[in-house]
């Protein structure tokens, strides 16, 4: 294996059984130069100049590879949707908002799966309102609907104070976390896909089910389901990315310290690599993937691919400084090489060209980005500058 060893990092950056068995790359000086698929260039070699080349043909192109070869085929079809309150209570966090618990349950075959949503909505609205969404891959804790427990994980206070409602549910609804259960949910409306190579596994799961939450808002007149933020964190905004690149109904994506097949570029062989991620987590990609362990310059994508998938809407996209793990000068480069894109659109990014330094967020932008001071987490300072981003975009786009 080829593995290179900084010890002293790796007690601090990495999970305690890798570092046992494998030795992971964080030294810049051994990258070396790697070569990236070319984003703008059709299967057959054609440059691509316009919106209407990328839309029609490159652009497909890609979103099919990333299902074939990483993340899985996305099934939309079902038999029905119900959605029921499960509980409602209008005067809570100081008479600010109306919270509502909600089951979305939805119907294929014999088959059902729920999906339980926790929502507030800002009690001062004058009509519809935009949202934010959390795909939660942690404690259900963290989005605590009785707010016995307040995290920066899901600060939904800062949220309703900001004039947007605040949404989230929990990965386990969808797809458990574990390898040996994660098809105990929206897989059981697609039990073909377990058999597939390029079938749907637990990432994909979590996709479906942000999107089954978006069928929801678009039914719920205090939510203006044009208006929706999609955030993950690490596990949660791969997902979040491979989410909005399958449903364009997301206006704004937010990816949150999402490392190796999320954010970062793989090529890069730096922390986490696509051979440890598919090794540790064998249920979130689909075994296609694992074909391109430790053979990251065989994949026929790259991350920058993905983010260019969501042009031109908003992205933004999060590095935290001790995270080396999750690559972040990899991860501003894949944003850097998702531009391109967004320029087809006429969109001109203000991201500068090197890493910017910590705490500098770059909000008025089509592409958005900050490294925060600290380590892997989801904090109050990720959703405020998450917040700014969401107000340029939406504001801009009102006038
Ligand atoms: C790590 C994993 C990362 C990231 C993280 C998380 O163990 O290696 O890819 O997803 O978990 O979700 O916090």
């Amino acid at each position: 294996m080829r593995y290179i060893c900084l010890g002293f990092l790796l007690a601090f950056t990495f999970p305690a059984s890798f570092a046992q068995e494998r030795i992971v790359n964080y030294d810049e000086d051994k990258v070396g130069t790697y070569t990236l698929p070319n984003i703008l260039k059709t299967e057959d070699g054609k440059r691509v100049e316009t919106v209407k080349v990328w839309e029609n043909v490159r652009r497909p192109q890609i979103l099919t590879l990333f299902e074939n070869e990483v993340y899985g085929q996305m099934p939309q079809n079902f038999d029905k949707l119900e959605f029921s309150v499960l509980n409602s209570n209008e005067k809570v966090m100081d008479g600010k908002a109306h919270m509502k618990e909600v089951q979305i349950e939805v119907f294929k075959d014999q088959e059902s799966v729920q999906i339980n949503l926790v929502l507030f909505v800002p009690s001062k609205r004058k009509g519809p309102v935009p949202a934010f969404l959390l795909i939660n891959n942690r404690s259900e804790r963290n989005t605590a609907p009785l707010r016995d427990t307040i995290s920066g994980f899901w600060p939904a206070e800062i949220v309703i104070n900001a004039d947007y409602a605040v949404a989230a549910f929990q990965v386990d609804d969808a797809a458990p976390d574990n390898k040996d259960t994660y098809a105990q949910g929206v897989l059981n409306l697609y039990p073909e896909q377990l058999q597939k190579d390029n079938g749907m596994k637990a990432i994909g799961a979590w996709g479906w089910a942000a999107s089954r939450i978006m069928d929801y808002f678009e039914k719920n007149d205090d939510i203006d389901a044009s208006k929706v933020v999609l955030v993950g964190h690490s596990r949660g905004g791969k997902a979040s990315l491979w989410a909005a690149a399958e449903d364009p109904r997301f206006a704004i994506c937010v990816s949150n310290n999402s490392g190796n097949t999320g954010a970062a570029l793989s090529r890069r062989w730096f922390g986490e690599t696509v051979e440890i991620i598919n090794t540790s987590f064998p249920h979130w990609f689909n075994e296609n993937y694992k074909k391109y362990n430790d053979k990251e310059k065989d994949l026929p994508v790259d991350q920058h691919m993905l983010i260019g998938l969501i042009a031109p809407r908003p992205v933004y996209v999060t590095s935290a400084s001790l995270d080396l793990w999750a690559d972040p000068k990899g991860t501003f480069l894949a944003m850097k090489e998702a531009e391109p894109v967004y320029n087809l659109y006429d969109l001109r990014s203000s991201l500068p060209s090197e890493l910017p330094p910590t705490n500098t967020p770059i909000i008025n932008s089509p592409m958005g980005y900050h490294i925060r001071e600290g380590k892997h987490n989801l904090t109050d300072y990720d959703w405020s500058n998450f917040i700014k981003f969401a107000d340029f975009h939406f504001q801009k786009s009102e006038e």
